[in-house]
């Protein structure tokens, strides 16, 4: 039997999933998962990069893994587990640190951003995050990735490793690809504010829909929801606000801008809002339900998270001893 070239993913616990997490990613891991080998985790370990409850921590790992598998993600096909229980993440990102330069990881987007944002608690870890990122990847030999664009910087620097690391110790780790929608859903803009990303951590709830939002706030943030000047439903530049609605409306009914655009024709604003509002509470609804069903038998999410680890701590050890020996560990000889 051929085998399927490996895909890895991870999604942080750090809170409510928003609409965004399930436009740009999971939803694709989803899509995924017949044409790759893929393994998924929940990134416990990243998540700590900015303060944490650890009760929500705990409850918010437990509900990403229900959510995961009430998306779609079959556990009997993808590799499901959670970050922190395979060391081999820790491991290798100390390895990979040193041939990280300060510089490469001070001049992400991300951690500038997240710096401003908690410039209480800029830590080691914050810095660290794109390290712990290519580790999750190299160790399983993944050749594709998928993520929402906000990523496309850390899988460069994922790159740039792997490609050292070869290059100074001889081949050892596959060169990963990174797996971007085309067009605008793989960057969900906020409700609220068009122009900046949708993101669980927005200070203002209503620039995001969480994947556990209720039929009302649902509809009642899609009629909300910052529109441009005008009343013609159109996908344009000079329509962020109006674009934005086009693409989650396009990613949970399946119909293209033009289509959307043709539907709405004469139509108002207000027609087109409340239509993305049901169209995302339909959408949402079964997958609420699966997912409440879930989380009412832990014994069987245990015994995913189980499973998975146990397959991915294999792998992960495999290509740990690999790079081990081949920095000179001392491994018995
Ligand atoms: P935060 O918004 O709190 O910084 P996050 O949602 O960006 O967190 P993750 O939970 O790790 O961080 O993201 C999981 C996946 O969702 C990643 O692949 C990321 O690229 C994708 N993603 C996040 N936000 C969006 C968005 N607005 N549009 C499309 N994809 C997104
Ligand atoms: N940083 C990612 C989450 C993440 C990830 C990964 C994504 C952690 N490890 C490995 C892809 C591959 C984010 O989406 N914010």
């Amino acid at each position: 039997m051929e085998e399927k070239r490996k895909l890895f993913s991870a999604v942080q616990p750090s809170g409510a999933v928003t609409i965004g997490n399930y436009i740009g990613a999971i939803k694709n891991f989803v899509a995924l998962q017949d044409e790759f080998d893929c393994i998924y985790a929940v990134a416990d370990l990243h998540a700590i990069t900015v303060r944490q409850e650890p009760a929500a921590l705990r409850k918010n790992t437990l509900e990403l893994m229900a959510l995961f598998i009430a998306c779609g993600i079959d556990p009997e096909k993808c590799v499901l587990f959670v970050q922190s229980h395979v060391p081999a993440h820790c491991e290798l990102t100390w390895v990979l640190n040193t041939i990280t330069y300060p510089g490469e990881l001070s001049r992400m987007t991300q951690f500038k951003d997240k710096s401003a944002k908690h410039a209480e608690n800029v830590n080691m870890g914050l810095m660290d995050y794109p390290v712990l990122m290519a580790s999750d990847i190299l160790l399983y030999q993944a050749a594709a990735v998928p993520v929402g664009a906000d990523q496309k910087q850390h899988l460069e620097l994922t790159r740039d490793l792997a490609i050292r690391f070869n290059n100074r110790y001889s081949d050892t780790f596959t060169v990963p690809e990174p797996y971007i929608m085309k067009g605008s859903g793989a960057k969900i803009m906020s409700l609220a504010d068009p122009s900046r990303k949708m993101s669980k951590s927005d200070d203002n709830p209503n620039g995001f829909i969480t994947m556990s939002d209720d039929r009302d706030t649902v509809i009642r943030k899609c009629k909300r929801a910052v529109t441009d000047s005008g009343n013609e439903v159109r996908l344009s530049e000079d329509k962020p606000g109006v674009s934005n609605l086009i693409a989650i409306y396009g990613a949970f009914t399946g119909k293209s801008a033009q289509e959307t655009e043709k539907q709405f024709e004469g139509k108002g604003y207000g027609d087109f809002k409340l239509a993305v509002g049901e169209a995302v509470a339909d959408a949402l609804a079964p997958i609420q339900a699966e997912k409440a069903r879930l989380l009412k038998d832990k014994g069987y999410l245990n015994e995913v998270m189980k499973r998975g680890e146990e397959t991915a701590s294999r792998i992960a050890r495999k290509t740990l001893s690999k790079v081990y020996r081949k920095v000179g560990f001392y491994q018995g000889e």
